[in-house]
C-alpha cells in the first residue's frame, strides 16, 4: 500500500482525497500555487509544496514542478483529482517513467478514450449501443454530405478531440451542412489543435445519464448505477441526482451491463464514468467515457455507502474489487455552489467571503474548501462547494435541499444558492420531467426585497 500520496489538485477535491488518505493511514502531500497559500488543503495535508505562481499553466498544470514536488517529498503515488492533469496522457506517462503510481488511467487508456471517434469505434466493437452515424472520422466534405444523407437529418457534427460540446454542431438540413462543417472544424482546431470530425444522428431532447464503473488490475469491472446530469448550462453541470427520475429497473440493468462490458472490454483500471445519451423512448447510446473521478461522485457514494476515492487508491495498489454491482438504496442530490451571480447571467464573483454559515443536519453533506475570511482567487474555476442531500425518497431529498439552501449563508460574494433554491421549486424539476434542454427556458425570478 502507498505510504504517501501527492494530490495534484486544489479546492474541495484536494480536501476530499486528503480526508480518505488520513482514514487509510496514508501520508498526504498538498501542492499549491502562491494564490492558494491560505487554502484549506494546504493546512490539512501532512506536507505542502509551493509549485509556482497563480496561473494554472505555471502551477497545477506544470508537470515538471509537480513531479519535482513528488520527488522531494518521496511520494509514491499521485492523485490528480479531476480537471487539470487528471486526463493528461503525457502526465500519466511521466509518472510511470518516474515510478510514481498515477491514481488514474494509463496514458494509452487516456488517449484511447480521449479521442471520441476512436472511443466510439471501440464501443461498437465491444457491443455497446452507439448513436448511428459515421464510421469514425469524416475525411472530407464530400463524405460529410454522403454520410449525412445516409444518417438522415437532423445530424450532429462532433469534434473527435472534443467533449463538453466544443466543436459540436446540430444540422437540420443539407443547405446548412457546409457552414456547420467549416465552423465546427475551425472551433475544434482552435480549441484542441485538431479538426477531426465525426457525425451522429441527432438525439432530440436527450437526457445525460452516466454510469459509475470501477475496474481492477485483473480486468474485472463493476458498476455503481447511474447519475442524472441533464441539468446543465453551456455544458457546465449545475446539479446531479441519483437515482435518475427517468430510470426504470430494467433500463438500469441494461445500462449497467453495457457500462461494465465497455470497461471490461478495454480492461479499464480505476474509477471511470461511461456517459450515455438517453432518448424519450429510453433508448440509450454511448456518448463518452471519462477516465477520472468526477465532481458529482459524492451522490453515488451517498446512496450505495461506498468511498470512491478509497477504491481508486486500493485498485491503484493492485487490490482486486469484490465484483458485485451497487444499486441506490436512497436518493441523493448534489447542487454545485459557484461564486457566480445568477441574477447577472452567472458571471463570476470572486473575492473575500466575509461571513459563512454552512448547512448541516441529518442527510446533509458539504464538500468544500472555503471558510469565513477566505478569499476566492479569480484564477481557477468558480465552484466553491458541493451541497449534497440524501434521503429515502426524491421528494424528501428535494425538501432537505430546500431547507439546507435556506440555511446556507455566504456574505461578501454572490453565489448560485438562489438559483438552486428556485430550481428546487421549478415544476419540471420537481416532477423529474427535465432533459438537457431544461436550462434553455429557465428564468431567474428577481429577488424579493426582504
Ligand atoms: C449529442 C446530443 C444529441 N445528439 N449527440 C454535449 C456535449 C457532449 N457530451 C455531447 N453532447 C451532446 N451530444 C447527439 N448525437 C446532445 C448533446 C448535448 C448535451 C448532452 C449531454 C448533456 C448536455 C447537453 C447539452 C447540449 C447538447
Amino acid at each position: 500500500m502507498f505510504k504517501k500520496i501527492l494530490i495534484a489538485n486544489r479546492g474541495e477535491i484536494a480536501m476530499r482525497v486528503i480526508r480518505t488518505c488520513k482514514e487509510m493511514g496514508i501520508k498526504s502531500v498538498a501542492v499549491y500555487s502562491t494564490a492558494d497559500a491560505e487554502s484549506l488543503h494546504v493546512r490539512f495535508a501532512d506536507e505542502a509544496v509551493c509549485i509556482g505562481p497563480a496561473p494554472s499553466s505555471e502551477s497545477y498544470l506544470k508537470m515538471s514542478n509537480i513531479i519535482a514536488a513528488a520527488e522531494i517529498t518521496n511520494a509514491d503515488a499521485i492523485h490528480p483529482g479531476y480537471g487539470f492533469l487528471s486526463e493528461n496522457a503525457k502526465f500519466s506517462k511521466i509518472c510511470e517513467e518516474h515510478e510514481i503510481k498515477f491514481i488514474g488511467a494509463s496514458a494509452e487508456m487516456i488517449d484511447r478514450m480521449g479521442d471520441k471517434a476512436s472511443a466510439k469505434s471501440t464501443m461498437i466493437e465491444a457491443g455497446v449501443p452507439c448513436v448511428p452515424g459515421s464510421e469514425g472520422i469524416i475525411p472530407d466534405f464530400e463524405t460529410c454530405i454522403k454520410v449525412a444523407k445516409e444518417t438522415g437529418y437532423p445530424v450532429m457534427l462532433k469534434a473527435s478531440a472534443g467533449g463538453g460540446g466544443k466543436g459540436m454542431r446540430a444540422v437540420w438540413k443539407e443547405e446548412d451542412l457546409q457552414n456547420a462543417w467549416e465552423s465546427a472544424r475551425q472551433e475544434s482546431k482552435a480549441a484542441f489543435g485538431n479538426d477531426d470530425m465525426y457525425m451522429e444522428k441527432l438525439i432530440e431532447e436527450p437526457r445525460h445519464i452516466e454510469i459509475q464503473v470501477v475496474g481492477d488490475s485483473n480486468g474485472r469491472a463493476c458498476h455503481l448505477s447511474e447519475r442524472d446530469c441533464s441539468v446543465q448550462r453551456r455544458h457546465q453541470k449545475l446539479t446531479e441526482e441519483t437515482p435518475s427520475p427517468f430510470m426504470t429497473d430494467e433500463l438500469r440493468e441494461e445500462m449497467g451491463k453495457a457500462a461494465v462490458k465497455a470497461a471490461e472490454y478495454i480492461k479499464y483500471e480505476g474509477a471511470g464514468t461511461v456517459e450515455f445519451l438517453v432518448d424519450k423512448h429510453r433508448n440509450f447510446y454511448f456518448m463518452e467515457m471519462n477516465t477520472r473521478i468526477q465532481v458529482e461522485h459524492p451522490i453515488t457514494e451517498q446512496v450505495v455507502d461506498y468511498d470512491l476515492i478509497r477504491e481508486q487508491i486500493l485498485v491503484a495498489a493492485g487490490v482486486p474489487i469484490s465484483g458485485k454491482n451497487y444499486y441506490p438504496q436512497l436518493h441523493s442530490i448534489e447542487c454545485r455552489i459557484n461564486a457566480e451571480d445568477p441574477y447577472k447571467d452567472f458571471r463570476p464573483s470572486p473575492g473575500k467571503i466575509t461571513n459563512l454559515h454552512l448547512p448541516g443536519g441529518h442527510g446533509v453533506r458539504i464538500d468544500t474548501h472555503v471558510y469565513s475570511g477566505y478569499t476566492i482567487p479569480p484564477n481557477y474555476d468558480s465552484m466553491i462547494a458541493k451541497l449534497i442531500t440524501t434521503a429515502q425518497t426524491r421528494e424528501e431529498a428535494i425538501n432537505k435541499m430546500k431547507r439546507a439552501l435556506d440555511e446556507f449563508v455566504v456574505e461578501g460574494i454572490k453565489t448560485t444558492v438562489p438559483f438552486h433554491r428556485q430550481l428546487m421549486d421549478h415544476p419540471d424539476y420537481v416532477s423529474g420531467n427535465y432533459t438537457t434542454k431544461f436550462m434553455e427556458d429557465f428564468e431567474m425570478e428577481e429577488p424579493k426585497d426582504d
